[in-house]
């Protein structure tokens, strides 16, 4: 890890200014090159860490820009490493005139995440809180937000650390006892080793418990459109995320396959998704879009049942039959479409529809947007996430949460090998498999394709 990188740090393109970070053993020294201190004799080699120097940067003997200089030197810095971060006006060409300078002076263009996998593998941070800065990069709503927040500053993973380190103390000392087999000791403290088991148990199932709130909150709140054909689900999907998203025809069977798009609704993060709509029909892959529909109805908690208003009540009752079925356990609102073309008269000869279905249920147009607004509100009613507070553990992300599922397999086997006074070399066996998950989550346990598969996603310059 000995090169020195560099790269444009603020998002592409035109902007007041431009910083380009700069991370490796030579960060001082090539800057330091291409600069010339405002101050004569304040060059960036005596310059002390946390301070900041102003001064120019020129290409070939022409001022490229005048430019700020910050300087941190290894350890106290965000990689761990020497850094030095040049503000620059933040036109395109000037950004790409200083890269250009460093590149030249044997600096290499950073990878994705590169910075942020650096401060891992200089153990300025461990694995999860390095996937939070991302999180927290790509957070578009409150409760992102905070959530990324508390993982980055150390969330669970601190608590997870600890943890493991005492396991990794009793399967040492239970792996002792094997050496003196012959003499049958027992340094490991079984009652004790009980009562840590126990605690590492339950904090598992608290955090993989709170991977439902935390997945909703990270990717938004599945919420299924669903109904016959040609009710208007696909209008209303097109008028809750405003925009065109799916087509909309008075062709019955418009919408083959699911068709998502997310808005933020006071804060909430709903994730709608538009189905095809549910008939009898010969045509293959129409009907491949209806079982689509119906897996789909599986994964959300939220259904937006769509129904045309106008349609006759033995029709609507037929749908009926194939829904409620598949409606258990969900929160269900009825959404009676297309009330425009109905007078108030017909609207309330009709109210009785459905009314042994268990929902909510709501009169509106989706075509003139009328209604709408008590919709969202019913919603937001629906989604009644719990407030979260700075100091929740709230796990959000997928490769945590496997790892604690796996971990929790582990250690149950060792609760209960416990209780059946399994031999030592089949306990530590256990543990070590627990020890082994814990450790995948916070870094402990990593290899090249994980560390890959993180850091890929990751913006360049961060
Ligand atoms: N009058 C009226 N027409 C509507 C309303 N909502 C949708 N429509 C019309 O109903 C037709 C079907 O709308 P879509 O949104 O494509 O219906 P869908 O439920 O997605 O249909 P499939 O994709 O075929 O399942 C279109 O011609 C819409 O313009 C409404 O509130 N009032
Ligand atoms: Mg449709």
């Amino acid at each position: 890890m000995s090169d020195t990188i560099c790269a444009i740090s603020t998002a592409p393109g035109v902007g007041g200014i431009a910083v380009i970070r700069v991370s490796g053993p030579e960060a001082i020294a090539i800057c330091n090159t291409i600069f010339t201190p405002k101050t004569q004799g304040k060059d960036l080699l005596s310059q002390p860490a946390y301070s900041i120097r102003f001064g120019s940067i020129c290409r070939n003997g022409e001022l490229v820009d005048e430019v700020l200089i910050s300087l941190f030197r290894a350890p106290h810095s965000f990689t761990g490493e020497d850094m030095v971060e040049i503000s620059c006006h933040g036109s395109l060409f000037i950004q790409q005139q200083i890269l250009q300078l460093l590149i030249e002076r044997e600096c290499r263009t950073a990878l994705p995440g590169e910075f942020t996998q650096r401060a891992f593998l200089n153990g300025k941070m461990d694995l999860s809180q390095a996937e939070a800065v991302a999180d927290l990069i790509a957070s578009t709503s409150a409760g992102m937000h905070k959530l990324a927040l508390n993982q980055m500053r150390g969330g669970f993973s601190n608590e997870l650390s600890k943890l493991r380190v005492q396991l990794l103390n009793f399967t040492s000392l239970i792996e002792l006892e094997l050496d003196f087999s012959e003499e049958d000791v027992e340094f490991a403290d079984r009652t004790n080793l009980r009562l840590l088991a126990n605690e590492i148990e339950q904090l598992i199932r608290r955090l993989a418990d709170s991977f439902s709130v935390g997945n909703a909150i990270k990717n938004g709140i599945p919420v299924a459109i669903i109904g016959e054909t040609n009710a208007g689900k696909s209008t209303l999907l097109n008028l809750l995320v405003g925009e065109e998203r799916a087509i909309v025809s008075d062709i019955h069977g418009t919408t083959r396959d699911t068709i998502e798009d997310t808005i933020n609704l006071s804060g909430i993060t709903f994730r709608f998704i538009d189905t095809a709509g549910i008939r009898e029909t010969n045509d293959a892959i129409e009907n491949l879009g209806i079982e689509r529909t119906f897996s789909k109805l599986q994964q959300v908690a939220i259904v937006l049942w769509v129904i045309d208003i106008t349609g006759t009540p033995a029709f609507i009752d037929s749908i009926a039959k194939k829904i409620v079925p598949h409606l258990d356990g969900k929160k269900t609102i009825l959404v009676f479409n297309k009330s425009d073309l109905l007078t108030a008269e017909e609207l309330s000869v009709r109210q009785h529809l459905l009314q042994e279905v268990k929902a909510d249920r709501l009169y509106i147009s989706a075509k003139q947007a009328a209604n709408t607004d008590a919709l969202k509100h019913r919603l937001i009613e629906a989604a009644a996430l719990p407030n979260i507070n700075s100091a929740d553990v709230i796990v959000t992300n997928i490769r945590h949460y496997e790892a604690l599922t796996q971990a929790q397999v582990a250690i149950l086997r060792v609760i209960e090998g416990l209780s059946t006074n399994l031999s030592g070399d089949f306990l530590s066996q256990d543990i070590r498999e627990c020890i082994h998950y814990l450790g995948e989550i916070t870094g402990h346990i990593t290899n090249d394709e994980i560390l890959h598969n993180i850091f890929a996603h990751f913006c360049i310059g961060k």
